[in-house]
């Protein structure tokens, strides 16, 4: 943040204000890490604020400290309402556009309140009066730590806080082993710790919650697993059926894509995954090095995010949306075999 938009925020919260806080709809660790974390802050400060979710948090995440008082839009629809047109001030947190945060969009639209911008994604729309988007950091999370340190407050960073802000640094570095993980990303990870983040309770809450089913749908999916040596690349495909036999929940294919990776030589790794419900496949990407999964989602499968993660999806069967996938590879055969 420059020292103008430091200034901004200062004045903004030089008097208490009626403050909503949201993150982006299907909420990850990082999105209720930062939400929660800044909350906290927020609260300590002497303003009333509430974080307002697009909709329910995943069940890995509810231990966090101020989880409970989480407005969800789709369950609690009117106090949300009214949150949101009450507010004077709105914080955005791990998005940058209107369009993610689903049903509650029109609200966003339609409210009085200034908006602050928190956020580490590509490409932010021009809706805050003061935006903090930085692609290079690891972590929303990381962000609000600075943001708070910013405003010169590092010494008022709480037990509470330190886990939340702990755990979206963690999930959202894969464990401190992305690209986008800095020695300022292990910095501040330490500051949480000496600040009470209890590091490796966070990682059994979030990392040890495993179901046999959802071991065995791991299973279904690794055997899918579809190998390109030529092209660097391994793709899985789960289908509706699939995942009804193995009793899938929300959640439970969560960094399946990732395996792809560990793969020898191999760069860019996909699933695709039915949901017969919405008639669409969903589609995540990975990839290690320069291979930009954001532009390719972008550019064919409706999505984006970041140049090593991004989402997609696709109108097509499952069938069909694979051999698309397969159709295009070709195209980016040089970049990514060198
Ligand atoms: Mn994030």
């Amino acid at each position: 943040m420059n020292l103008e938009d430091i200034n901004k925020i200062k004045e903004l919260l030089s008097t208490p204000q009626k403050i909503a806080i949201i993150p982006h709809k299907n909420p990850d660790g990082d999105a209720i890490g930062s939400t929660l974390g800044l909350w906290h802050y927020l609260k300590n400060a002497g303003h009333d604020a509430t974080v307002v979710s697009p909709n329910d948090s995943p069940k890995f995440l509810k231990w966090m400290p101020g989880c409970d008082a989480i407005l969800n839009f789709e369950k609690e629809n009117s106090q949300a309402k009214n949150a949101l047109s009450e507010a004077t001030l709105i914080f955005t947190l791990d998005f940058n556009d209107f369009g993610r945060v689903g049903q509650m969009e029109q609200f966003l639209e339609d409210a009085t309140a200034q908006f602050v911008m928190i956020d580490h994604h590509q490409a932010p729309s021009d809706y805050a009066v003061v935006t903090y988007s930085d692609v290079t950091m690891s972590s929303t999370c990381e962000m609000v730590y600075h943001f708070i340190d910013y405003l010169g407050d590092s010494d008022k960073v709480t037990p509470e806080m330190a886990n939340c802000l702990y755990t979206g640094i963690m999930t959202d570095t894969g464990s401190f082993r992305f690209r986008s993980t800095t020695s300022k990303t292990h910095v501040v990870a330490g500051h949480l710790i000496d600040k009470g983040a209890k590091n490796s309770d966070i990682n059994n809450a979030i990392y040890n919650t495993n179901s046999p089913s959802r071991l065995h749908l791991l299973g279904c999916a690794l055997k899918n697993m579809v190998i390109l040596d030529e092209y660097s690349t391994a793709y899985i495909t789960l289908s509706q059926d699939e995942l009804d036999l193995y009793k899938y929940k929300k959640g439970d294919t969560e960094g399946f894509v990732n395996y792809g990776l560990t793969l020898e030589g191999i760069k860019f790794a996909v699933i695709f995954i039915e949901n017969r419900e919405e008639g669409i496949i969903k589609i995540s990407f990975r990839s290690q090095g320069n291979f930009s999964v954001n532009k390719f989602a972008r550019t064919y499968f409706e999505g984006g995010g970041h140049d090593n993660a991004a989402g997609g999806k696709s109108d097509l069967s499952l069938k069909e949306t694979a051999a698309r996938f397969l159709s295009i590879l070709p195209e980016f055969k040089n970049e990514l075999v060198n």
